[in-house]
């Protein structure tokens, strides 16, 4: 039974307790996350290997003064249950339940929201530069994995940071981990790093070497000589960071309680930016994780006494879109040595692990760096390959300007698989992948397509591959349904919407992953008497200027929907279109999301508390053809006109 973290309500709890009871106290903690996370999924890995990190950094700092910046912020849990939110720790991930983040609504020991990795420095840096500009006297502590280290984002908030020279902490995680092997020059120089002499064993040389130290002499020569090699051999492992203008700590045992603690208080009174270089193992303390950290990295339900992940019920004929879109890639690449496969630090997540095994030369994981990642594979477009950047939606966001300047206005014919778009579930807003359409449609030259099936995934790639515009293809984070819902074989044009459903009272444009949503409605709605035409659109863009133009001529009411934001989506799309041709616009209602950010939770949840399920499509094509029903929960229409 844990004696000491029941006790623990806020950091000052854990600063009444004496160093001694810290690692009991780390070992009680490791029991709850594991508990909970194999109920609730999660962060495993990273979390285990972070908890005597956020122990020392509490027992050494007063965060509510303070400031901590977790980078990406998955690695929070102990950080969680330090901060009053023990008693909730149950509820994490769930619906209503706390964030596997850190969340600012939360809890005033969370200064940002987060969820993408190479953020702290800078954002650390702006609360340093802040403070000095309105007289505030406090530390800002920044923790920074290895993997997020090499982000672009964090270079550049080293590169200032080092020149402006305010106070602030650097805490280098370093587990030589992402979610996968970390990759890269910088990844080779911490392991060149990491093999230098301990922080603390080194102190203890030089203290040693001090008192050998006579007054004059032969020996004392020979001992400052020691002295010397010894001060060159620990600071030459920090020295590109020294070079940066930080001063350099380090490597420090990031599961030794004690000496994390001296050393957090001695950095704690330097001046100027500090880099505090620590070596932590991912997994610590649960021997599964501990063995397969990518495992365990973002872990699903599993047996505590030996880490047995705990699947539903395995059905045989059921995969992912991502596990359809992989195998196709590496299908096609088999036949065309012009395919090149890039992720940016996501191979597992994309699937593409497996085709990195099967065409090395061919597979380019570029660590963190979304926006290189862009940069990288126009290079190669320009030079005759055909790059296709498997990449979450939301992570896309941030290489919005290599969209624009690299693929858009080269026209460089990259492929974008656009993973994880729509509603992710768990991980909650910082995850969810509902902006691509808007921020991709407007660029020129652009096709966007999104699949309704594995089959249909499959002739979009082809296609994409095939054409020499830049394409992405969206998919969500779900299962392929298990039956198509046409014939798999038939080829379609680009800009080719496909009809599922004929109904002469309304028209259905579904975008993707709803067109399962819209053949489910217009099934039960036929159970009511109402005719709904279901139009698969496949494409946001170019749209399929005719079956959209004759729905409005021929239908009562249009409806798109989307698992995307309302704002600047397909049904935006559709609408633009309409409006253009001088359609009856008032006919037209959109659903999808609305200007919110959608909390965490299970996807098929969020879809129905947003009415994007059957019953909440029935629901809002009933109320337009004049049979009242309730509304969604969260009302997820707007009609245009
Ligand atoms: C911009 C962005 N790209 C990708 C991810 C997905 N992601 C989450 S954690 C992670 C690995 C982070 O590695 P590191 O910073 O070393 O932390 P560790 O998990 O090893 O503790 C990645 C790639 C992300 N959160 N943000």
């Amino acid at each position: 039974m844990p004696e000491l973290l029941p006790k623990i309500n806020s950091p000052e709890d854990l600063r009444r307790l004496q160093i001694v009871e810290l690692p009991r106290l780390a070992d009680e903690i490791r029991r709850e996350i594991i508990a909970v996370v194999s109920r609730n999924h999660g962060h495993l890995a990273s979390n285990l290997g972070a908890v005597e990190l956020a122990l020392a950094l509490h027992y050494c700092f007063d965060f509510l003064k303070d400031r901590l910046v977790w980078d990406v912020g998955h690695q929070c849990y102990t950080h969680k249950l330090l901060t009053g939110r023990r008693e909730r720790f149950h509820t994490l991930r769930q619906h209503d339940g706390l964030s596997g983040f850190p969340d600012r609504t939360e809890s005033p020991y969370d200064p940002f929201t987060t969820g993408h990795a190479g953020t702290a420095i800078s954002s650390a840096l702006g609360l340093a530069c802040g403070d000095a500009l309105t007289g505030q006297s406090r530390k800002v502590v920044a923790v920074v994995g290895d993997g997020a280290m090499g982000a672009g984002m964090s270079f550049e908030g080293l590169n200032q940071a080092g020149h402006l020279r305010k106070n602030i902490l650097v805490v280098l995680n370093d587990n030589r981990m992402a979610i996968s092997c970390t990759v890269g020059a910088l990844s080779n120089y911490l392991t060149a790093v990491r093999s230098a002499p301990l922080y603390s064993d080194f102190k203890k040389e030089i203290h040693h070497l001090l008192n050998m130290v006579p007054v004059f002499g032969r020996r004392m020569e020979e001992a400052l000589e020691h002295l010397k090699a010894a001060v060159k051999k620990s600071m030459a492992p920090g020295q590109m960071f020294e070079e940066l203008g930080f001063r350099y700590f380090g490597p420090v045992d990031g599961h030794d309680i004690p000496v994390l603690i001296e050393t957090l208080n001695e950095v704690k009174r330097a001046e100027g930016p500090v880099l505090l270089h620590v070596v932590t193992e991912k997994g610590k303390g649960f021997l599964p994780a501990w063995q397969n950290p990518t495992r365990f990295h973002s872990a699903k339900s599993f047996q505590v006494e030996n880490g047995q992940v705990i699947e539903a019920e395995e059905d045989p004929g059921v995969s992912s879109y991502t596990k359809v879109a992989s195998m196709a890639l590496a299908d096609m690449a088999r036949s065309d040595r012009r395919i090149v496969a890039i992720t940016a630090a996501m191979p597992d997540g994309t699937g593409l692990a497996a085709f990195g095994k099967e065409f090395p030369d061919r597979f380019l994981d570029v660590g963190i760096c979304e926006q290189h990642a862009l940069g990288l594979a126009a290079g190669l477009a320009a030079s005759g390959m055909k790059p296709v950047v498997a990449v979450y939606s939301t992570f896309l966001q941030r290489a919005y300007d290599q969209l624009f300047h690299e693929i858009s206005l080269q026209k460089t014919g990259v492929v974008l698989l656009v993973d994880r778009a729509g509603l992710v579930g768990d991980d909650g807003p910082t995850h969810h992948g509902v902006f691509d359409i808007a921020y991709l449609r407007h660029l020129p030259g652009l096709v966007l397509m999104a699949p309704k099936d594995g089959a249909e995934l499959r002739q979009m790639l082809r296609l994409a591959l095939a054409s020499e515009a830049p394409c992405a293809i969206r998919y969500p984070r779900a299962n392929v349904p298990m039956l198509t819902l046409s014939e798999p074989a038939a080829a379609f044009r680009i800009g080719e919407a496909e009809t599922l459903r004929t109904g002469l009272e309304v028209a259905i444009f579904a975008y993707g992953a709803m067109v399962q949503v819209a053949a489910g409605a217009a099934e039960r709605l036929a159970g009511q008497g109402i005719e709904a035409a279901v139009i698969n659109a496949r494409f946001a863009k170019p749209l399929d200027k005719a079956a959209i133009l004759d729905a409005f001529t021929t239908r009562r009411a249009v409806i798109t929907i989307e698992d995307h934001s309302l704002a600047g989506g397909f049904g935006s799309a559709v609408l633009e279109l309409a409006s253009d041709a001088g359609a009856d616009t008032r006919k037209l209602v959109r659903l999808g999301i609305p200007d919110q950010f959608v909390e965490h939770g299970a996807r098929s949840l969020l879809l129905r508390n947003l009415g994007l399920d059957p019953e909440g499509l029935q629901a809002a094509v009933m109320r337009l053809v004049g049979q009242p029903q309730p509304a969604p929960k969260c009302l997820a229409t707007a009609t245009a006109g």
